[in-house]
């Protein structure tokens, strides 16, 4: 009893004890917030203790602050600090709410009076229970006001303070370190905000995002118009014009992008025990309607898909590091292919994904890129067993889009994202229908089986695009974003190649990934220029008769008869049909031979290619660092402001109820949801 006292004594009337109750509270109930208000996915033992630790050492940091000031003004300010702490957690409900993603600096200084603005509908998405985040607060405000504790007017010694936030920030330490190892990658890379709240809470969070911004602002103050007229110059100089023979062979067509995940172009053709692992994309590969490139590379850098994505949208590149879609796509003037396509042929533009919105900063750069709609995870049901790794399996992803591509008015850009072809290459026994190679190398051999899959999936969709009509009049594309095996597999990728070696060149080779139009009347070919995803928005518009002059971008047409055919790659390593580059060593396209010593003409020649990859490369991320797109006006086109756009489900779904020119529509509002078929195992019938 007396023991019991004592503590409480102890708790409640002196500063330290005061403190720790205080973190305790803290700590409870933001742990308790991040379990039923968010959507976090933690999953397994590590994430979930680092998800119930993290909001620890932030707490014991800033609320420490108190410990340094004497008397009741100490009280004070801790509670203060604590309210400012609730406040930020509330508004990030109430965000989550809304975007299913957390505020950053960039959307509080982008958000004003738009329809992102949270002032306006506060009273309309507030519940009750989101309140919560301010109980330990005001529990402490009454314990304070009715003095239930007494003020302890000693200071701390100064020691003791600075211990306790020494050791704070060695937790943090800790934490990061344990958070680092489970996702490496996690502050470089900048995948998602979700991830990075998940593994070091929503404080440190917004520690990150600050740092971020300071670090990308200071850079875009600096950047004026002048930096904006070498990029120009070096563009205007290097324009290549489109192909005439194919200039407007599909214009006014509908776009279909199919974003063929971490799908290499070893796949087309490739077999496994006799049996081909990609029949459906191999037949569409030599169709006489569809234009195949087969030396076609990703130029992708650490922001993977994103990169590719950037690249595509905008044809300039991702950065040295992280993901430029991320650390820019919210804060950036862009004037990205769905713009340009609205605006010079009145197309709608959509992104379907079974994927959390939030990835890549999707949420927020699709509004940069003018993006009309974006159909992420929450437009899908998600039942149990639909999900694997990042998203929707690709076969009730399609499936479950047709609902709305039939909504969309036509002419459309539509972008579908496919995600089961990831790492790591687990795909659900029933899905299963070929088997795993036998390289042994446990990373590897799943890859056919959801490249498979994925091809199954691809099969699939064809035909419900051959049924509803739509293949007469749209221009399918698509695209393998990045690898799927690593320069970390050199033995396994050899064996899968049945090459007796695999060196650093041949990984170089191993970059190639797919790159098809497709298209009813099309003239096919298989087309050898090199290229890379760079030159994918130019090769479009070569298609589609949209001019691409005076666009500040860094590919050609691959079409063209005079396409430099110089590939770079994110760390000014190349490819072009005579040489590749490889850290610093050149080789011999064709044979793979090493060059040794080169003649005078072949340095001169090196060295030419090696200067213009690294121009490139630093002018397009002067573009992006720099934000010199907002200096320049692209003739007849009018700047993308963020605020017209909204993804949320029920307002697009209510904006294309009355869409025209759907197909819905051309059917007399007859859908086509049927004319899907799928022979996914989850949809079968239980007997
Ligand atoms: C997630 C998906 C994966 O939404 O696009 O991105 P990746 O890991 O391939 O960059
Ligand atoms: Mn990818």
């Amino acid at each position: 009893m007396q023991k019991i006292k004592k503590i409480k004594d102890w708790f409640l009337d002196t500063k330290l004890g005061f403190f720790t109750f205080m973190v305790v509270l803290f700590w409870l109930k933001t742990w308790l917030i991040y379990l039923t208000k968010f959507n976090l996915g933690a999953e397994g033992a590590m994430q979930q203790f680092l998800l119930l630790i993290n909001p620890v050492a932030p707490a014991i940091i800033l609320l420490g602050i108190g410990l340094f000031i004497k008397g009741r003004k100490s009280y004070w300010i801790m509670a203060i600090i604590d309210f400012l702490l609730s406040l930020w957690l509330f508004a990030n409900i109430l965000y989550y709410r809304e975007f299913s993603d957390f505020l950053s600096i960039s959307i509080i200084k982008t958000s004003g009076s738009s329809s992102d603005n949270l002032g306006k509908s506060i009273a309309g998405i507030t519940k009750g229970t989101d309140f919560l985040a301010f109980l330990d607060v005001a529990l402490i405000i009454i314990l304070l006001i009715f003095k239930v504790f007494k003020i302890d007017p000693r200071k701390l010694k100064l020691k003791v303070a600075g211990l306790i936030e020494v050791c704070a920030f060695c937790l943090l330490g800790i934490n990061l370190t344990m958070a680092q190892q489970d996702r490496s990658g996690l502050l470089t890379r900048t995948f998602d905000n979700n991830y990075i709240v998940k593994y070091l809470g929503l404080n440190n969070y917004a520690v990150y995002d600050s740092f971020k911004t300071a670090q990308t602002n200071a850079i875009m103050a600096k950047a004026n118009q002048n930096d904006l007229k070498s990029v120009e110059n070096y563009i205007k100089k290097n324009y290549i014009p489109p192909n005439p023979e194919y200039y407007g062979v599909a214009r006014g067509k509908n776009v279909l992008v199919i974003h063929l995940e971490s799908f290499q172009q070893f796949l087309i053709d490739y077999k496994w025990h006799g049996k081909e692992v990609t029949p459906n994309l191999n037949k569409i590969y030599h169709s006489s309607n569809t234009i195949s490139f087969d030396n076609f590379f990703n130029q992708v850098g650490q922001g993977k898909t994103s990169d590719a994505e950037m690249m595509l949208e905008n044809s300039l590149f991702g950065l040295q590091s992280g993901s430029a879609m991320s650390s820019y796509g919210t804060s950036n003037v862009f004037q990205a292919t769905p713009a340009l396509l609205d605006q010079k042929a009145g197309y709608t533009s959509a992104v379907m994904h079974g994927g959390a919105g939030s990835f890549w900063n999707r949420d927020n750069a699709y509004k940069s890129f003018g993006y009309d709609y974006f159909m992420p995870l929450s437009y899908y049901q998600n039942k149990k067993g639909y999900y694997i790794g990042y998203g929707i399996k690709d076969k009730l992803f399609f499936k479950q889009s047709v609902q709305y591509i039939e909504r969309l008015p036509q002419p459309f850009y539509l972008k579908m994202i496919t995600v089961s072809n990831h790492y790591p290459y687990d795909l659900d026994k029933q899905n299963q229908t070929i088997s795993k190679t036998d390289t042994g190398d446990n990373t590897v051999d799943g890859y056919i089986q959801t490249a498979h899959y994925l091809d199954q999936a691809i099969g699939e969709l064809m035909t419900y695009l051959k049924k509803s009509g739509l293949e007469k009049n749209t221009l399918i594309m698509f695209y393998g974003d990045h690898y799927g095996i690593s320069g970390n597999h050199h033995k396994a990728s050899a064996q899968l190649l049945g090459k007796s070696s695999f060196n650093d060149f041949d990984n170089l080779q191993f970059q190639r990934v797919p790159l098809m139009f497709h298209m009813k009347g099309l003239k096919g070919k298989i087309d050898h220029t090199y290229g890379g995803e760079i030159d994918v928005r130019p090769t479009l518009f070569n298609l589609l008769g949209i001019s691409d002059k005076g666009l500040i971008q860094f590919g050609h047409s691959l079409l063209s008869k005079n396409a430099p055919q110089i590939v770079a790659q994110r760390n000014g390593d190349f490819i072009t049909p005579t040489y590749s580059k490889v850290d610093g060593r050149y080789y011999y396209t064709r044979t793979g031979m090493l060059i040794e010593h080169p003649t005078k003409k072949q340095k001169q020649e090196l060295g030419l290619i090696s200067n213009t990859v690294t121009s490139e490369l630093s002018l397009s991320d002067r573009v992006i660092t720099g934000n010199l797109l907002r200096f320049y006006k692209v003739k007849d086109f009018k700047a993308i402001n963020r605020k017209d756009y909204n993804y949320k489900k029920e307002k697009s779904l209510e904006k294309l109820k009355s869409a025209k020119t759907t197909l819905l529509d051309k059917n007399k509002g007859k859908s086509t949801e049927d004319l899907y078929k799928t022979n996914a195992p989850e949809l079968k019938e239980k007997n």
